[in-house]
């Protein structure tokens, strides 16, 4: 499963010191390592690959949560260092075969959950809820970070948490990605989110720290709780 809280997006830390926003990251008890895996295809722009993952692999509490933002995830799986526990994310769009590389994740042990993009509809977690321990919302068209929130993003989430009650998937969560700023999240966390990705609107911010961010953020997803 996808537990409650906070993943700190990786693509938006300082890279020239990122042991210290790590350290920032521990000190402020964030939930999720969120690593952006694009490949230049699927998204337009590269970030994060393998080689994130595997070298914070046993460095950190902090557990992990990768979204993979690829064509064709299916062939691309092996080349992480993934364990059970991690949790990651697959997009609806990206392959033919969704049941067969959720199936696959859930068999190892992984959180398995499916990302759709702002213009993909429900219908297509039809067959696969039962393979999907949560459903990734893309709040911005992927590919970056620093964008505004697409219209219709809180209406899809509340839409998705009705959608998993009525199948009976009440313990399906719903995490979402894309300017999850302070004012963004106390409307995510009021339309049934469960789980924030937060990069630079609502933890990676110039004008207050990591820590400080991160519990502001907290006061506004706990608002509903
Ligand atoms: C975008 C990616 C996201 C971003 C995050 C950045 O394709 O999947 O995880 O890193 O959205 O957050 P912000 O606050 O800059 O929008
Ligand atoms: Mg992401």
């Amino acid at each position: 499963m996808l537990g409650k809280g906070i993943s700190a997006s990786l693509m938006c830390v300082d890279f020239a010191d990122t042991k210290k926003d790590l350290a920032a990251l521990e000190k402020a008890k964030i939930e999720y390592l969120h690593f952006d895996i694009m490949d230049g295809a699927f998204v337009p722009n590269y970030t994060l690959g393998p080689w994130a993952v595997s070298s914070l692999r046993g460095k950190t509490p902090i557990a992990f949560d990768i979204h993979l933002m690829v064509e064709r995830p299916e062939s691309k799986i092996s080349y992480f260092n993934l364990e059970p526990g991690d949790a990651v994310s697959v997009h609806a769009e990206s392959t033919p075969h969704l049941q067969r590389v959720l199936a696959g994740l859930k068999d190892a042990g992984m959180a398995a959950g499916v990302a759709l993009n702002p213009a993909t509809p429900l219908t297509v977690l039809d067959y696969v809820t039962d393979v999907a321990d949560f459903v990734l919302i893309m709040t911005v068209n992927p590919g970056y970070a620093g964008q505004k929130m697409v219209p219709n993003a809180l209406e899809k989430i509340s839409r998705t948490r009705d959608y998993l009650d009525a199948k009976g998937c009440a313990d399906t969560a719903i995490q979402v990605d894309g300017n999850v700023s302070f004012e963004n999240a106390v409307k995510m966390a009021a339309a049934g989110a469960d789980n924030f990705v937060a990069g630079t609107a609502g933890l990676f911010r110039r004008d207050m720290s990591i820590e400080a961010a991160a519990a502001r953020l907290r006061e506004c997803i706990r608002i509903v709780k």
